[in-house]
């Protein structure tokens, strides 16, 4: 073999996977035990992905941590231990490092390694990658595990260069350690990672402005440590506890609705609520009544309880109204968790400022101006949300069969076949594309794994080389999709990530299918046993 060819083949790989995050590392395990070649890149230089980039202060889990890990191996769940119900960044990017180690996963990744774009050859069949810094690699089979939170979007706000400050994303930030004691601080948005950097540093900055567009309906996480005695019994019914994820309609531990709120009197429902409000996590939200997002008289009710809440914490009763939400019924978007987020704007350090009042015109040289005023800061913190499960993916150039660009097959909405296929890309396996279920993401993602590696194992067991969804079974998808989003309140009025309606331009489309992963995985099995109707395979 001539050197060329021996230095292309070192570039060649059965399956590559993009993304060093809770499922890519998943996926590497699983497609090393099927004794083929993988290597999965990453853009950064450390695994954990969302939990690699997201490290502002604050970035925790809104899941119960001990629901959150793998459940595959013994070996991880017994050598780990959760410290608190809700952990934050820093735990989990180790957790991910102890679970790399263990599977010993190191040595197939490529850090530092960004994939620019991925064209298709259909005569050779495999897909060709273009890797920054001028790399050049191929595959047979593509799997990109990019997340489905993870392409940043930055205001349209005019100034960046202007200012003098420290600007800085919530979701790129950096890994050297930010003071931000005593300084003057601007956070821009108000979603789960806005409500979480606040809620952390209201107490040690001089000064905080919090730029609000609108306001979200906020849960209290009431997080607490998980004792030596827990942690023994979390492991000793690891078993029961993912049993039990599997069985739930979105992978939470929370109880199962029982009861529609419409079949109940006010003061029950009130009740209801008040038990609720008790407990952790997002059991508000997920513990809910049935109709809780399709009846809007009980999604009235919830409102209604939520803003007395809201109206209980705030010490000044005009500012508790700019923090009350008009604009969207409680779960239409998925709230943010947090601890002391609302007795923030009590101290006097703290500043909301209400941009439906006084809009940002742009940023100064010393900060941030509004239509009324400037507000001098020395640092900026962007927390303005991504351009959700489609954006990772349209960010890089894929092409499949006669060049076809993913960006302008999804131009009018995202299409796929169970949000893992698009027809016209071949072996393009995405790992938490579009259209895949919501509920809890690692439980999510760990099916779509699963799915995918028993598709690429059928394949090699059949001797097929080339796996590509229908333009039928796409369309199916896709309206099953709608109809699932049609049965909810959820309905294109609000800005969220969920809909598209947060990025000036998307099409406004539902990006996940809201019957949520019970559902989801029942669907796919059934496909599955039909020898994954909806694929076509050839050899
Ligand atoms: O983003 P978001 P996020 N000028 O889109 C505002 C997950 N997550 O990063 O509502 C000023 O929710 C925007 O205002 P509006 C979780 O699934 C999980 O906070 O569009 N403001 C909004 O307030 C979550 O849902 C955790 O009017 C602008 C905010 O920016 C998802 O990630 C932690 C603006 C964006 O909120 C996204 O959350 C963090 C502009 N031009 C995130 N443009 C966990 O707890 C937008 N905004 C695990």
């Amino acid at each position: 073999m001539s050197k060329q060819e021996n230095s292309k083949r070192e570039e060649h790989f059965d399956a590559i996977i993009i993304g060093a995050g809770p499922a890519g590392l998943y996926q590497l395990h699983k497609l090393l035990k099927l004794g083929i070649s993988v290597a999965l890149l990453e853009a950064g230089s450390g695994v954990g992905g969302v939990w690699y980039w997201n490290r502002y202060p604050g970035a925790r889990l809104d899941s119960e941590s001990y629901t959150y890990g793998y459940f595959f191996s013994d070996e991880i769940t017994n050598g780990w231990n959760w410290s608190e119900e809700f952990v934050g960044q820093p735990e989990l990017e180790r957790y991910y490092n102890f679970v790399v180690d263990k599977l010993d996963l190191r040595s197939h990744i490529q850090f530092n390694t960004r994939l620019d774009a991925a064209h298709f050859d259909v005569a050779a069949r495999e897909w060709h990658l273009d890797l920054s810094g001028g790399r050049k690699m191929s595959c047979k089979f593509l799997l990109p595990a990019l997340g489905i939170l993870s392409a940043p979007i930055y205001p349209n706000i005019p100034g960046r260069d202007v200012y003098s400050g420290t600007m800085l994303l919530t979701a790129l930030w950096p890994k050297e350690k930010v003071d931000l004691a005593g300084k003057r601080v601007a956070v821009v948005g108000t979603g789960a990672s806005g409500v979480q950097l606040v809620s952390e540093i209201a107490g040690v900055v001089s000064k905080l402005y919090v730029f609000q567009r609108t306001p979200n309906w906020c849960l209290p996480l009431n997080n607490k440590p998980i004792s030596d005695e827990r942690s023994r019994e979390l492991r000793a019914n690891a078993r029961t506890i993912y049993e039990r994820l599997i069985a739930a309609p979105n992978g939470y531990i929370h109880a199962e609705p029982q009861m529609n709120g419409a079949d109940l009197t006010a003061q029950e429902r009130r009740s209801f609520y008040d038990n609720l409000w008790r407990q952790s996590g997002l059991r508000f939200f997920s513990g809910n009544f049935k109709d809780m997002i399709t009846d809007r008289t009980v999604n009235d009710s919830v409102n209604e309880y939520l803003a007395e809440t809201i109206r209980g914490r705030i010490k000044d009763p005009k500012l508790a109204e700019k923090l009350v939400p008009r604009d969207h019924g409680f779960g239409t978007k998925r709230p943010p968790l947090e601890k002391g987020y609302y007795e923030a704007f009590n101290q006097d350090n703290v500043v909301l400022v209400d941009m439906r009042e006084e809009p940002i015109r742009e940023f100064s040289k010393n900060g941030i101006v509004t239509t009324k005023e400037e507000y001098p800061c020395d640092v900026i913190v962007i927390a303005t949300g991504f351009d959700a499960l489609t954006g990772a993916l349209e960010r890089v150039d894929i092409r499949g069969v006669e060049g076809k660009n993913l960006k302008e097959h999804w131009a009018k909405g995202a299409r796929t076949h169970i949000s893992m296929f698009s027809k016209g890309f071949p072996n393009l396996f995405m790992v938490n594309g579009p259209q895949g279920p919501t509920g809890n993401n690692t439980r999510t993602s760990e099916y779509i794994v699963d799915f995918v590696t028993s598709c690429i194992e059928y394949m090699q067991s059949n001797g097929y080389a080339v796996a590509e969804t229908t333009s039928e079974a796409e369309e199916h998808w896709v309206q099953k999709i709608s109809d699932a989003a049609k049965k909810t309140l959820i309905d294109g009025e609000q800005t969220t990530w969920l809909l598209g309606t947060n990025v000036e331009g998307k099409v406004r489309a539902p990006l996940q299918f809201l019957e949520g992963l019970r559902a989801f995985r029942k669907y796919c099995s059934e496909l599955r046993e039909q020898n994954y109707k909806g694929i076509t395979f050839s050899k």
